[in-house]
């Protein structure tokens, strides 16, 4: 919202980063005003391509169901291509499926320092996870553009695919994807292996996509916060220190399918009675030990799934989330010590299968610094706080310094199409973005 004076000492400190020392003298005498400005974004047009992007996966409660390698998805990529082209960025798909937009550095030689989020939602999500980062990273290179700054680094917008259904692109770009990975069936009915090609990968070349330690300088990503700190504590700018680690397992319980009206309810190895008392086990075990670890049962199917049969066999979700990944382990342990106690109780027995393994990841403390510093110098309120929802860049974090910026969620509801982060707080965060990577780029 405020646009920041700097002082002409200050704005040289920062200009010496961003274009070296030398065209210093030359920048300054072109430039004889006595305050100068670093440019900011222009947030009617960052929000009006929000707007845009909510068109594709509208879905009739508010929201978006945008999930990935879906028709709304592939669509919704066409005009983030277009928007990355209107920024004048040179536009490519990786192996992975991945968008990447690039504008040269001033210095060929340096690692690219890469901005972005995703596009992809929930099933019945809200228009503002991953969209406001994405938007948010095309507009500060587009900002740029006009501004005619290059920065030193090269500068790379990538949008990442398959957020949501574990980091798929952001994994593809960071580690090697097994068979059996490729192989997962995702949200969409497709295998992973298959949304690549659909989205204009080439699962069969995924090392052209891979990134080497030290190959990317910085990444950095503005996102919802999705919790309701910011908003309760009206603070504009959270500055993220860290990302919670993410673990699911596929749990099967395993009794016998029987006729729901002649067996006795003492003879019963119901595995739905299984499911309830696990559901409930997991909940005490995480709540048991202080801290801000959570535990989720969030998807389950009976089978055979009938009203007159006894579920013979259920399938479920469970998810633990926490910054520390021991303690997740150690949650983890409890509730499968916990399961086979639970599963004696009718006859019935356990198999976990565990499909994500997202390891939490510190964000880097000289870029939490340039966050922070940034928010001060727009006049933005901010505070220090961990992410409890995965994002792209705690895979980012395996092979280069990540930063995250936060903006206020309204009463921090997310995954639901009730989301909601107002224009302005949207166009301070992208403002943040802006400043810390000029930052990042005059630092690193
Ligand atoms: O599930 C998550 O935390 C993220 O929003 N993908
Ligand atoms: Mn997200
Ligand atoms: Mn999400």
């Amino acid at each position: 919202m405020s646009s920041h004076q700097w002082s002409r000492r200050e704005f040289g400190t920062a200009v010496a980063g961003i274009f070296g020392a030398s065209l210093l003298p030359r920048l300054a005498h072109a430039q004889p005003a006595p305050r100068w400005a670093l440019p900011n974004v222009n947030g009617a047009r960052l929000n009006a391509h929000l707007e845009q992007l909510h068109a594709f996966g509208k879905n009739p409660q508010g929201g978006v169901s945008r999930v990935a390698y879906t028709d709304a998805d592939r669509d919704a990529r066409v005009l983030v291509q277009q928007l990355l082209r209107d920024a004048k960025l040179d536009v490519s798909i990786d192996a992975a499926g991945n968008i990447i937009g690039r504008r040269a550095g001033s210095d060929p030689s340096r690692p690219c320092i890469i901005i972005g989020s995703h596009i992809d939602s929930v099933p019945e999500g809200g228009n503002y996870d991953g969209q406001v980062g994405s938007m948010g990273a095309i507009e500060v290179a587009q900002t740029l553009g006009e501004a005619g700054i290059t920065t030193r680094h090269p500068l790379e917008v990538v949008i990442w695919q398959n957020e949501e259904g574990g980091l798929w692109g952001s994994h593809a770009a960071t580690a090697v994807l097994t068979e059996a990975e490729l192989n997962t069936v995702s949200r969409s009915g497709k295998t992973i292996r298959e949304g690549i090609t659909f989205l204009g990968g080439d699962p069969a070349h995924l090392e052209r996509t891979r990134r080497a330690k030290g190959s990317v300088a910085a990444y950095l990503e503005l996102h919802i916060e999705q919790g309701g700190t910011l908003d309760q504590q009206k603070q504009q700018i959270g500055v993220v220190e860290g990302i919670v680690g993410i673990k699911q397992w596929e749990v099967t319980i395993t009794g016998f399918a029987n006729h729901a009206g002649t067996t006795a309810m003492g003879e019963r190895r119901d595995a739905m009675l299984t499911a309830a008392r696990f559901t409930e086990m997991v909940n005490r075990v995480i709540r048991a030990t202080p801290g801000r670890q959570v535990g989720t049962v969030g998807r389950i199917q009976a089978f055979p799934g009938a009203p007159n049969v006894i579920p013979g066999k259920v399938v479920l979700t469970l998810e633990i989330r926490d910054l520390d990944g021991k303690k997740i382990d150690a949650m983890f342990a409890r509730i499968k010590a916990e399961s086979t106690k639970v599963g004696a109780m009718n006859d019935t027995a356990f198999e976990f299968h565990q499909f994500t393994d997202n390891i939490p990841a510190p964000t880097d403390l000289r870029i939490r610094a340039m966050v922070a510093a940034s928010a001060r110098e727009l006049g933005l309120s901010h505070i220090t706080l961990p992410s409890g929802a995965g994002h792209d860049a705690q895979d980012l974090a395996q092979i280069c310094p990540v930063g995250m910026i936060f903006v206020p969620s309204l009463k921090g509801i997310s995954h639901a199409p009730a989301e909601y982060s107002a224009p302005e707080d949207i166009t301070n965060g992208a403002n943040v973005l802006l400043h810390t990577l000029l930052k990042v780029d005059a630092a690193f």
